[in-house]
This record gives structure tokens, sequence and C-alpha cells, in this order.
């Protein structure tokens, strides 16, 4: 057991403070409402079922949050992930968390975008966030963070990004709410918490 490790029962359910800055483009659902988190830190540090891993085509790590994430598990992830023959954008694959308090990690991979988003960037982001959620579920895993994927190095304006990880998980939320217990947002830098913070309410709405 390590202090710094943070379970679930630490994550707050995401609940909107002040007025809501953003008209609503759902229904209210207060049953999804309480399966969202925005968790603003290390996505390495929970203690959950699933973490995602915004990877590159190789598995084999990289900088970013991918490198967080195979310095915490240790050279075992990498083994495992050697085994796995890399994996094509917007695809998903799963493996042990190793030296981790997660349970999982899936790894995906982002679009990189060069000069702006085009229909393929989008399409291919929206893929990231579903077929984690799906190989989540098909694992029979219940509770699962997923880090800004290509906001960082790949390029992917954040401000763009946000709306494709939301509606993309209420979508999936909305056909597959029995399946999950939360699902967590994992910002690391100041504005996309803002950003977040700031388009939450137009995805999930209070009532
Ligand atoms: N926990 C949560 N989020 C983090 C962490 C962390 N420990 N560290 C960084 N982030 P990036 P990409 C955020 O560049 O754009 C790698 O080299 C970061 O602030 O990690 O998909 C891979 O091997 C940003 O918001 O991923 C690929 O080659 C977000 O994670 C390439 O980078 C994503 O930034 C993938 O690029």
């Amino acid at each position: 057991y390590r202090v710094d490790f943070i379970p679930l029962e630490k994550i707050p359910v995401w609940s909107p403070s002040g007025d809501p800055s953003c008209k609503p483009r759902y229904k209210v659902n207060e049953e999804l409402n309480r399966k969202i988190s925005l968790f603003s830190g290390d996505i390495t540090k929970l203690e959950i079922d699933a973490i995602a891993n915004a990877a590159n085509k190789t598995l084999l790590g990289g900088g970013g949050v991918d490198g967080a994430i195979h310095r915490g598990a240790g050279p075992l992830l990498r083994k495992e992930c050697g085994t796995l023959n890399g994996c094509e954008t917007g695809e998903a694959k799963i493996t042990g968390a190793y030296g981790l308090p997660a349970k999982h990690v899936i790894h995906t991979v982002g679009p990189i975008v060069h000069d702006s988003v085009g229909e393929r960037e989008e399409q291919a982001l929206r893929n990231c966030y579903y077929t984690c959620l799906h190989t989540a579920t098909k694992n029979h895993l219940r509770t699962v963070a997923i880090p800004c994927i290509s906001t960082g190095v790949y390029g992917y304006p954040p401000d763009q990004a946000v709306e494709v990880a939301l509606r993309t998980v209420r979508e999936y939320l909305e056909q597959n709410h029995e399946k999950l217990d939360r699902v967590i947002f994992c910002v690391f830098l100041k504005s996309d918490k803002e950003l977040y913070e700031t388009m939450l309410p137009a995805y999930f709405p209070r009532g």
C-alpha cells in the first residue's frame, strides 16, 4: 500500500459549480452524471480497474503520459507490449499494469494533427475514446480513467479534443450505462482542467 495511490473512493463524482457557462447539448441524466469524474493530476496514481494510455503505434513507450505509465509500471509492461505487434491509430490494446495501482492499462493511439483537424483526425480521436471504453467493458472492467489523448505531442487542439472526448463518452454511456460505474477524465494541465469544467455542463447537464 502506498499513500500516494488514489482509490476510487477518493475521486469525487463530477458536480458543476457556479452557473453553467455552456448551453446543454444533451438531456439531463443524473444516472450518467454519477458515473463521471474530472480528476486533475497524474493518471498513474489511480487505483482503479483501468487507465488509458496515449501511446504510439509501436506501444513500446515514449514521452508524456506514455512515459509516466511505463516508468510507473516497470519493465514488465514494455515486455508485454512487445508481444502485441503494435497498435493502429484509433484502436486499443489491453495489458496488465504491473507496478501501477490500476489493474490494467488500455493503450490507444491518437491521431497526429499536422495543421488542422479534418474529418479523419476527428473520427480517429472518437474511435480512441470509444474503443477504450469498449475494451474496458469487454473485459468486465467497471472503472476507467482516460487522459487527454493526442493533445500533447500529437498536436490535437485541446478545445476541439474536449468536445470529441465528452461527446463520445456521453454517447457510449447512454448505450452501455449498466456496464460501467465510473469514467474519469484525467487532466494534467490547468488549461485542460478549465476546458473540461467549462464543457462538462454541456454534455452532462445537471437537473
Ligand atoms: N497523467 C495524466 N496526463 C498526463 C500525464 C500524466 N502523468 N503526463 C502528461 N499528461 P501526450 P499524445 C497529459 O504528449 O499527444 C508519447 O511520446 C499531457 O499534459 O502524452 O497523444 C507517445 O509515445 C497531455 O494533456 O500524448 C506518443 O509518441 C496528454 O497527457 C505521443 O507521445 C497527452 O499528451 C502521443 O502524443
